[in-house]
């Protein structure tokens, strides 16, 4: 049995922002390791797992894990030791049953997220298959890690952060990402070489437009202080403009407004000026009219579910709208949006739910319901890539990882060219494909 557990050891780490976190090692029987790094978000919504840190404020600010790290040594290594690496499902229910807390606050959604991607890694290794093989659902493929379903392993669309703002920027805009998408491209390296020269090409149109010294924000997009977020919109288009894109043909945008950062009181606060849920569905509608704009994460606070309503109602057709703080990964939370019929997509963030399994179920939940979905990294990250084979692997189409820039981004864009490479000439790349109205 050399896919049996033998060992698990975890340790603190630390990630993009200098910030700790948990790394977690799976050894087993017959010699193979599995290593995870747990990501963790900024702007994090009320409805994620919990993230269990100290709070000693002498201790990297109340922020060092060794909370974590020590349940995961004392509770859940003794308790999954022997079980097989392969047996995900049957690992992750332990996980919950030694948890027993609904947002995983007992033991730390932290802890139990890193056995639990250690595992995943320790079984491909044993398997001696890259994770994302190990990962693929077709019926040839290993059961053990996944719920059933047919979809082709595929290497997602990136969705690339060109303009931050909002939490991940210093506020210098109040929504938080501008993204592109390269939609023209017919392979992955392909997308990846279009998205650096539009990253080159804007950097060129800041500075032109006098933003001097533009830093980088926590995802290595543009920070610079452009005054209001149209202008944003406009300096992407002519970045476009410079290289002759043509967009909608060749390229689109993407916005994460992240609203529940700004959402007070009930309306939403854009510069001074404070908007009700009707006019900010009103400004992105016409956003959505004058701009290549395919895809809005987010447009509505987390527990703004009237104004979601209104937003789906008058883009939900033609328009990509992504819940992330509203969803949160959790099946009960998309399970409500789907009965409401609000948005059409969900951001998969592992670490929001806190297991592989439970990841899986929502994705298939997702599309069973009709909805897309983008895998997505946090603000917060390492050098570990497990979400680029999980988008492969689970075939979703699309995945959110921040920009060209900063090697904890860059982990998860070279691991999809590997990817691409293993899987050989004419790799399966998921194409764009529009929301459309129904017939
Ligand atoms: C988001 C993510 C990633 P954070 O809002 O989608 O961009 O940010 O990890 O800070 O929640
Ligand atoms: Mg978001």
């Amino acid at each position: 049995m050399n896919d049996r557990i033998s060992a698990v050891q975890a340790r603190q780490v630390l990630d993009s922002r200098g910030t700790p976190t948990v790394e977690v090692e799976v050894h087993c029987a017959g010699g193979a390791i599995g290593r995870a790094i747990v990501p963790s978000g900024a702007s994090t919504g009320k409805h994620e797992a919990l993230e269990l840190r100290d709070g000693d404020p002498k201790d990297y600010a109340g922020k060092s894990v060794h909370k974590a790290v020590a349940n995961v040594r004392q509770v859940i290594a003794p308790a999954v030791v022997s079980m097989a690496a392969t047996e995900q499902a049957a690992i992750d229910r332990k996980l919950i049953e030694l948890d027993g807390m609904p947002d995983k606050s007992r033991l730390g959604a932290n802890a139990i997220l890193g056995v639990s991607l250690a595992c995943a890694h320790a079984a491909a290794a044993s398997r001696k298959a890259p994770l994302w093989q190990y990962l693929d659902r077709r019926p040839h493929a290993p059961r053990e890690a996944s719920v059933a379903r047919s979809v082709t392993p595929t290497i997602p669309m990136p969705m690339v952060n060109l303009i931050s703002g909002g939490l991940h920027a210093g506020r210098n805009l109040d929504m938080q990402d501008f993204l592109l998408m390269p939609i023209g491209a017919k392979s992955f390296s392909e997308a990846l070489h279009l998205t650096t020269r539009v990253y080159r090409s804007l950097s060129e149109t800041l500075r032109d437009h006098g933003y001097e010294g533009v830093l980088v924000g926590d995802e290595g997009g543009f920070g610079p202080k452009l005054g209001d977020n149209e202008r944003a919109l406009e300096m992407i288009l002519e970045a476009f403009d410079r290289l002759e894109l043509v967009p909608g043909r060749d390229v689109a945008i993407a916005i994460d407004v992240a609203s529940t950062h700004f959402h007070e009181g009930g309306l939403y606060r854009l510069k001074d000026t404070l908007l009700s849920a009707t006019t900010m569905a009103a400004m992105l509608t016409e956003w959505a009219d004058r701009y290549p704009i395919v895809s809005i994460e987010d447009g509505m606070a987390e527990d703004d579910w009237a104004g979601w309503k209104t937003l789906t109602e008058s883009l939900g057709q033609r328009v990509q709208l992504i819940g992330d703080d509203l969803f949160a990964t959790n099946p009960r939370r998309l399970a409500q949006g789907i009965e409401q019929g609000v948005a059409n997509a969900i951001l998969i963030k592992v670490n929001q739910i806190g297991t592989l399994t439970e990841t899986l179920q929502v994705i298939d939940q997702a599309h069973a319901a009709g909805y897309r979905c983008v895998i997505s990294a946090r603000s917060g990250e390492t050098e570990d890539s497990t979400i680029a084979d999980l988008a492969v692997a689970t075939g979703v189409g699309q995945i959110k990882i921040g920009s060209v820039a900063r090697s904890e981004r860059l982990a998860k864009y070279n691991q999809l060219l590997r990817i691409e490479e293993q899987m050989g000439p004419g790799a399966p790349f998921a194409t764009w494909q529009p929301i459309e109205r129904p017939q």
